[in-house]
């Protein structure tokens, strides 16, 4: 795969790139989907109809990122590095609700289904940090309603945060990279369609081939923490 040093590179990424930090996928075999139904805990629906057992399924959630052993690996860092080293236009999309890529360093990141150390205020709007226990009683930091702020993530029927901005830079990328994901939920999972269309190189680095697996030109399969940090060096050393 040659790719001159000038070129955009797009990378996509999904739970699989931080299971191997302790964290969860979904549709593991021991995935979250496997304990808990989404219609229950990840729709608008869902919340309407019991925030109380919503919350508690991100205030779990919450609480396991903020444990003392769990952090960024091999895998986040060196998706850090090649944005830091890749001399073209670079930018990280994320399906993750976590902040392992920010802990590791990437600063030109989108989180496109949000984030769970974020809250959102059903009253005002307002966005505020957040790393403890969200409830009925909770006070937004904005406007000061009581109860109105639901985790900053994006829920099944919800769009997806700055589309515009990705599929701008789906357009104009030299390479498309997913990794970590299983290619299951839409919009992401078209991005790799989306991409060669505008005639990107395409490169799937996940634990096993996924169901859109056939979309990219290159494929490397392993754990991230293993295939991430080898294919980062390979486009470094310009042998990609
Ligand atoms: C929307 C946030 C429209 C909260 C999540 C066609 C077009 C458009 C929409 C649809 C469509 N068809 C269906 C839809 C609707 C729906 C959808 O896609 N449904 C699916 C189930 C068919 N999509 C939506 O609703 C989206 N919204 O389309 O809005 C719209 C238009 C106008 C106006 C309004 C709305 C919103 C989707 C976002 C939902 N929110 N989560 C939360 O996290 O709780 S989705 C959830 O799935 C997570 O975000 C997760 O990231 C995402 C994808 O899962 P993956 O990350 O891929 O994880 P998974 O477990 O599946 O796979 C892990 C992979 O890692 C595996 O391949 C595994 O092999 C690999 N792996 C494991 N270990 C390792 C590893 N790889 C490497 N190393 C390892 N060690």
């Amino acid at each position: 795969m040659e790719l001159a040093s000038r070129q955009a590179i797009v990378v996509l990424t999904g739970a699989g790139i931080s299971k191997e930090s302790g964290l969860e996928t979904f549709r593991d075999e021991d995935g979250i989907w496997s304990k808990v139904k989404l219609e229950d805990v990840a729709t608008p629906e869902a919340f309407q109809r019991d925030p109380a057992l919503v919350q508690a399924f991100y205030n779990q959630r919450r609480r396991g990122l903020l444990a003392a052993d769990i952090g960024p690996n091999a895998a986040h860092t060196a998706l850090a590095r090649l944005e830091r080293d890749w001399p073209g236009p670079f930018l990280l999309v994320t399906q993750n609700i976590d902040d392992l890529h920010e802990r590791a360093g990437s600063k030109k990141l989108i989180h496109m289904h949000g984030e769970l150390l974020k809250a959102l205020c059903l009253a005002c709007g307002g966005k505020s940090p957040c790393r403890s226990d969200l409830g009925a009683a909770t006070p937004c930091p904005h406007c000061g309603s009581e109860g109105q702020l639901r985790p900053d993530v994006v829920w099944f029927g919800e769009m997806p945060y700055q589309m515009e901005r990705i599929y701008e830079a789906l357009g104009t990328c030299g390479l498309f990279v997913s990794t970590g994901t299983s290619g299951t939920v839409y919009p992401a999972a078209g991005f790799a369609g989306e991409a060669r269309q505008c005639g990107a190189q395409t490169a799937e680095l996940n634990l096993e081939r996924s169901g859109n697996g056939a979309l990219f030109s290159e494929g490397r399969y392993g754990p991230a923490t293993q295939i991430v940090p080898a294919f980062v060096d390979e486009l470094l050393s310009g042998a990609v």
